[in-house]
């Protein structure tokens, strides 16, 4: 008897499956049945009728099966055959369930929740080249959190004043100084003279400090383009390239991850908020992040729970756990907190997402009122403050910067 319906709570995934879990909210005059057989549908082999082109085997092998479907809280649960999806593309994985259901009437809103990827494909994606152990080796940082900072203002510094606020940055006490994510190649300050002046600093920071120090260009472009600065980053003895992976987009991330330029990767998520947002509808920052850990970014702003941008702690922890959990060995993925953060956030930030993240800080080093080296000096003491065990009011007695801080923010 050929199936004609998706739904089948008796089906227990199985090893091969792709699982999604989706909360869904029947469009106008329809059930939640109906709006999870056209989800699975669209999402998979099937359209709004029935076909003559279609074969009893296609529903049987490729048809997904909608498991779970609970309709008090809209949590829908479909196990889509692995055979469904192309190897190592992450485009056309979503563009299946992530695709065009976002936009179905038959749905009122449609979220996807979190997505389970069999072993088969995620071991077609490369996956972290450093990720959290390899970054801390070169750092040479055993266990306290690193401390970066974003240099401000977002845009208008030409290149010597980038450089010069970043060795400041260094000096100070930052392990990491990156561009901002709308900050690439403009005439007041062209990507190639940045990174090498920056660089320059990075090394004098370094000699003078005796500490590593690196430095994240966002290489955020074209993808020709962007392979081309990554190179550039590369041949000038720059261990980090920085992309906005949502606006670049899984394909020019991964055709950067595929150059396998030796670099280690950090990825803003600006524009994420337009689809993980929404409570109800969109994609989850949580399925994104799993996603981007297979294709394999080495670091992923997770957000802060404590800072300027929305995303509540259990949310911040969750992204957080995905990207270190046991996964067929896939590297995790340094979690980085960022966002209106200054170091009267930091006691709290570490102990809701613990000393394994990285934290970065641009308004709350550059705003310091004696300047970047002491913001910076001040975001590192808040951190050995916490690391000691010592709170930051009675750190603060014997550390200038950190009560200048503390009095302008805290
Ligand atoms: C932070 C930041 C980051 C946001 C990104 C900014 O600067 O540089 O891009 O943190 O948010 O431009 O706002 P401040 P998220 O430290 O001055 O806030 O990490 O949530 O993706
Ligand atoms: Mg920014």
């Amino acid at each position: 008897m050929p199936r004609t319906s998706y739904i089948d709570l008796d089906y227990s995934p199985d090893e091969n499956d792709l699982v999604v879990t989706f909360y869904a909210e029947p469009g106008e005059g329809t059930s939640l049945e109906k709006a999870c057989e056209a989800v699975a549908s669209e999402s998979s082999v099937g359209t709004w009728t029935d076909v003559s082109t279609t074969k009893p085997r296609i529903m049987e092998r490729l048809g997904p099966s909608v498991y779970a479907l609970d309709k008090k809280t809209g949590v829908v649960k479909v196990a889509y055959p692995g055979e469904l999806f192309e190897q190592g593309n992450m485009p056309q994985i979503y563009s299946s369930v992530a695709g065009n259901i976002f936009g179905m009437k038959s749905v009122a809103n449609l979220r996807l929740l979190d997505i389970k990827f069999p072993r088969s494909i995620v071991k077609s994606f490369k996956g972290p080249k450093y990720g959290i152990t390899g970054v801390r080796k070169i750092l040479k940082i055993k266990d306290r959190p690193l401390v970066g900072t974003i240099i401000k203002p977002k845009l208008g510094l030409g290149a010597d004043d980038h450089a010069r606020v970043a060795y400041d940055s260094w000096v100070g006490g930052c392990d990491i100084v990156k561009d901002d994510e709308n900050l690439t190649n403009q005439r007041f300050n062209p990507f190639g003279e940045r990174v090498l002046k920056t660089l320059k600093m990075r090394d004098r920071a370094e000699c003078e400090t005796g500490d590593k120090k690196v430095y994240m260009p966002n290489v955020t472009a074209d993808t020709e383009e962007m392979i081309n600065r990554a190179e550039l980053v590369k041949e000038n003895g720059g261990e980090y390239a920085m992309v906005d992976v949502v606006t670049a987009g899984f394909s020019g991330l991964q055709s950067l991850i595929d150059e396998d330029l030796d670099l280690v990767i950090h990825a803003h998520r600006a524009m994420h908020a337009a689809f993980t947002r929404n409570p109800k509808h969109g994609i989850s920052m949580l399925a994104y992040a799993r996603s981007l850990r297979l294709i394999g970014v080495d670091q992923l702003h997770i957000g802060t729970a404590v800072g300027k941008m929305e995303g509540p702690a259990q949310d911040v922890i969750a992204i957080k756990n995905a990207m270190k959990e046991e996964l067929y060995n896939i590297k995790a993925v340094f979690p980085v907190c960022s966002g209106g953060l200054h170091p009267g956030l930091v006691p709290d930030l570490i102990d809701i997402l613990g000393s394994d993240i990285i934290i970065q800080m641009g308004g709350g080093i550059h705003g310091h009122p004696e300047g970047t080296v002491a913001g910076a000096r001040a975001a590192r003491g808040a951190v050995e403050a916490v690391m000691k065990g010592i709170s930051l009011e009675e750190y603060a007695e014997d550390h200038e910067e950190l009560k200048e801080a503390l009095e302008k923010w805290a």
